[in-house]
């Protein structure tokens, strides 16, 4: 079995997905918050994320770009169904890349305190959920985006919704205004308590 290093900010972002990824997975990771800027420049490309991997034979494995990152691990851990379509897969990442519309001006007035952007926010997470409880709905309201088993984008959806929810904006996505999602959460919660 592999192990990791993940290296990132002590920080709910953009590292919060692979940090779930691995907790979910029950990999055997470490995460290592890395001084900064003095650590800047011997990352890939200077930012965080950023993954070690170390094989069973010894061998070495580096990535950066948190979606790669994530990505990486969901095929390696399962989070795509057996023998998934180019399709199915493409999907599944649609409807995760989705929650980055909302999670950047979240991170811009959270982390980098511009306030104009929670307008941005808001107008973009009330526009997620109208379109996300349509994809629930036609799923089967069973808790998943995909089929009946969690994937990648269950667990993209739990770990950004309980961020923004975790940070105050619960509001927009409560049990009565987008039950589907509530579902989600609730399956995947179920997995990570056990
Ligand atoms: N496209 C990159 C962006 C990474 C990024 O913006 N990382 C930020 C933290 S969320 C960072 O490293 N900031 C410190 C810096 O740029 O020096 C990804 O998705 O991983």
């Amino acid at each position: 079995m592999s192990t990791y290093k993940f290296l990132y900010f002590a920080l709910p972002a953009l590292g919060e997905l692979s940090r779930n990824i691995l907790k979910y997975s029950k990999a055997q990771w470490t995460e290592i918050n890395p001084k900064w800027p003095e650590e800047k420049p011997n990352q890939p490309f200077g930012r965080l994320p950023v993954l070690h991997e170390t094989k069973p034979n010894g061998e070495k494995f580096t990535l950066a770009e948190s979606q790669v990152i994530e990505r990486y691990l969901a095929h390696k851990y399962g989070l795509y169904p057996k023998d998934a379509s180019p399709e199915t897969v493409a999907l599944i990442e649609m409807y995760r890349d989705q929650f980055s519309d909302v999670l950047t001006p979240h991170v811009d007035f959270t982390i980098y305190k511009i306030p104009e952007k929670q307008a941005t926010f808001n107008q973009r997470i009330e526009y997620l959920v109208q379109k996300h409880e349509e994809i629930l709905k036609n799923n089967g309201s069973n808790g998943h985006y995909v089929g009946d088993i969690i994937t990648y984008a269950d667990i993209a959806a739990y770990t950004f919704l309980k961020l923004f929810r975790d940070a105050g904006h619960g509001d927009a996505f409560t049990e009565e205004k987008a039950p589907g999602l509530n579902r989600v959460i609730s399956t995947v919660a179920k997995e990570f308590e056990q």
